[in-house]
């Protein structure tokens, strides 16, 4: 069965004024969808057909390029769609929480590591929070590379992710990246960042 775009839980204004609808339409219907479709190419009739997306990404060495680019694009947009949420709570709670204490000392400081990696990944990337080992960890990847390719500098699995292509925020922030993930941080879903966490 063919990868599909996923629907959004909720309208492209949702997450207004940080994120504007036009940004969102474009990356949802455009890039995720270019993604999806030319995944759906490089898969089809190959020995990856039929496999889950997180099989091909954690034996994703010696692949095409085609498979690694579009698969992590796809992968990864469906992972930043679902942990966005408009009006969500501001702030982890509970286990995650605790967690982030004991690996960063604050949920500030994660907070600080975590948008610091966003401003230094150079060009186009990814910045994540990691599940590794029972420890929480922040990295960056470059263009579509996620944590759960075999590939990837820090592996483990990734349980709340920012897009730092300037698709992401252009319109909005043109070279403001730091603006851009200053609006990201509000717009989390901690829920869903913690049902990953404890799944
Ligand atoms: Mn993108």
């Amino acid at each position: 069965m063919a990868f599909e775009l996923p629907k959004l839980g909720y309208e492209y204004s949702a997450l207004e004024p940080h994120i504007d609808a036009r940004t969102m339409e474009i990356h949802h219907t455009k890039h995720h969808q270019g993604y999806t479709d030319k995944l759906n190419d490089a898969v089809k009739g190959s020995s990856l057909e039929g496999k889950t997306i997180e099989q091909i990404l954690q034996n994703v060495k010696g692949q095409s390029a085609a498979v690694r680019n579009n698969g992590g694009g796809y992968y990864n947009h469906n992972l930043y769609w679902k942990i966005l949420a408009p009006g969500g709570a501001s702030n982890p709670g509970g286990e995650l929480s605790d967690a982030l204490k004991e690996s960063f000392g604050s949920v500030e400081k994660f907070r600080d590591a975590f948008v610091q990696a966003g401003l230094t990944q150079f060009g186009s990337g990814w910045a994540w929070l990691v599940l590794q080992n029972n420890k929480l960890v922040v990295s960056s990847t470059p263009n579509q590379d996620n944590p759960l390719m075999d590939v990837a500098d820090v592996q483990g699995k990734p349980i709340l992710g920012v897009d730092v292509w300037e698709h992401a925020y252009y319109l909005n922030y043109q070279n403001k990246r730091a603006d851009y993930l200053n609006a990201f941080w509000s717009l989390i879903n901690w829920d869903e960042v913690t049902r990953r966490f404890k799944g």
